[in-house]
């Protein structure tokens, strides 16, 4: 059978995805998961300390609002409990096919259907939506000799929660947005920790709080109440774009905040110092935690700054010649972004992986479509993602687009992709606005591909890009049969 849409992931994106398409009463779904369970990298992230940086109340779907939530930013289990909540209430596993890995994606211009090899089969579908997500897969660093380390080495997005820390010798690499959550949790059951950070990260306090029962109770039966609460969160975040966007100089505010934490949470002045940050506050992600300093001014707890030369069976070894041995290696150093290895298992009608197109090297429309890849959808596609506000309210306008899209393909059983122009139109305007953000004020980050080129974030008021995906301009595209 062919099906109408192959949806590729099951997290926000691909439950959000067929939602949304059943809402618009497209039928004929499948959703592939390669895991044997739903929620795609708030699945996968189950590091302890794994907490969402954005509001609860924002990130969430608008139509699937949580009165329940018990804190104003979540902890990973009440996020994944979220989705496995949104899922049936949409009847959406049933269409799930778990253990389903793709493999492989490519138009057959014959046919005029995506073929996608999966682990379990090969299936045809008119239409696809790729919603595997920027931050699925965990990058490894290529340390020289870090296969030969001999104790448990697990990345955070891959926690090994049979992997005992107590007592134990521990080392981190990283200090990100993961690093700085689990590390706290780390470092009180450990004999000694040894954090290997090469850049410091701007961290400000967190605010976030457990929500009261009465709250809960007013968000449960004055839905408009929560709907307020999110708007105001919204716009709260919509004014950072000044800063980020239109001035990065605006931030010296924010820096005075985060400089007033380290000190408040530093007393040791040669600690204090490795841990400012030299690059202006946004370029990286701005991190959030009152916990993450207390926790490396612990005695059993130090933080190193020498670069690592290499990893050895004993532990990781640094270029002053110090052997600082671990018991256990955790890796928080990451993902796979611009090279995210699912752009190469996707091919369109001339012969062009994804991959060029996450590299930068390939024009995108709306962050959503290529040309040259007909009735092929991408969620969090390039320069969709966020260091300011709620990647599901990106999504949910992605989906504004894309629904409509694949509502023209399936009506008119017709290939559609946009123009060459439109493409180009759309990724020159970007890619001319971001040397001019705070991202482009001279750090290296997760943001840039090899050539230093921002691919990743949405420069602007976001409320811009709900307005710029909120209808399917056919002139922008090539509807053909
Ligand atoms: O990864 P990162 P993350 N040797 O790439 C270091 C989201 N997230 O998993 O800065 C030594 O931010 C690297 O150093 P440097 C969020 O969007 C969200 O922490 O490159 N160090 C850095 O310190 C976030 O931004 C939440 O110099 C090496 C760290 O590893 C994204 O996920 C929670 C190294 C990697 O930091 C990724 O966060 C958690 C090497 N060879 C995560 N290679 C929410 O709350 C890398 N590093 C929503």
């Amino acid at each position: 059978m062919v099906l109408n849409v192959a949806i590729i992931g099951s997290g926000f994106a691909g439950l959000g995805a067929a939602i949304r398409l059943q809402e618009t009463k497209v039928d004929n779904i499948a959703i592939f998961e390669r895991a044997s369970d739903l929620g795609g990298t708030w699945r996968d992230n189950a590091y302890p300390g794994c907490r969402c940086d954005v509001a609860s109340n924002l990130y969430s779907f608008s139509f699937a609002p949580n009165p329940r939530w018990t804190n104003t930013f979540s902890y990973q289990p009440e996020i994944w409990r979220y989705l496995d909540d949104v899922a049936p209430r949409h009847k959406l596993r049933p269409l799930i096919k778990f253990e389903h890995d793709v493999t492989h994606v490519e138009f057959d211009s014959v046919a005029q259907l995506w073929s996608i090899t999966t682990t379990q089969g090969l299936y045809f579908a008119r239409t696809v939506v790729l919603a595997t997500g920027g931050l699925a897969e965990p990058r490894v660093p290529e340390i020289p000799g870090i296969d030969t380390f001999a104790g448990p080495l697990m990345h955070t997005a891959r926690w090994d929660p049979s992997v005992t820390l107590s007592d134990k010798r521990v080392a981190v690499i990283g200090t990100g947005a993961s690093a700085v959550q689990t590390i706290p949790r780390v470092a009180g059951q450990v004999a000694h920790l040894d954090v290997f950070q090469r850049t410091p990260s701007w961290i400000l306090p967190h605010l976030g709080h457990p929500v009261r029962e009465r709250t809960k109770r007013l968000f449960a039966t004055l839905p408009l109440l929560q709907r307020m609460n999110r708007i105001y969160g919204y716009w709260k975040r919509e004014l950072l774009v000044l800063g980020f966007v239109k001035d990065p100089s605006r931030m010296t505010r924010a820096e005075t905040i985060a400089r007033d934490h380290l000190t408040r949470q530093i007393d040791d002045p040669d600690l204090r110092e490795r841990l400012a940050p030299s690059y202006r506050l946004g370029c990286k992600r701005v991190l959030l935690s009152n916990d993450y300093y207390p926790a490396l001014a612990r005695d059993n707890v130090e933080l190193v700054t020498t670069s690592i030369q290499c990893v050895e069976p004993q532990g990781v070894r640094t270029t002053d010649g110090v052997l600082h041995e671990c018991d256990v290696l955790i890796a928080a150093t990451g993902f796979f972004v611009t090279d995210n290895p699912m752009g190469k298992k996707v091919r369109g009608t001339n012969g062009a992986t994804l991959a060029e197109a996450w590299r930068g090297d390939m024009s995108n429309y709306k962050g959503t479509m290529f040309p040259g890849f007909p009735n092929l959808f991408m969620l969090s596609g390039p320069n969709t993602s966020l260091g300011h506000s709620s990647i599901i309210f990106m999504l949910e306008s992605q989906l504004n687009y894309a629904v409509k899209a694949i509502r023209v393909a399936l009506q008119r059983n017709a290939r559609v992709e946009p123009t060459e122009v439109a493409a180009e139109q759309w990724t020159s305007a970007l890619q001319e606005k971001l040397p001019g953000t705070v991202w482009g004020t001279g750090c290296a980050s997760w943001y840039l591909n090899e050539h230093g080129k921002n691919t990743t974030i949405w420069p602007d008021f976001t409320f811009k890009f709900r307005h710029q995906t909120r209808h399917f301009e056919v002139r922008d595209h090539v509807v053909s049969n």
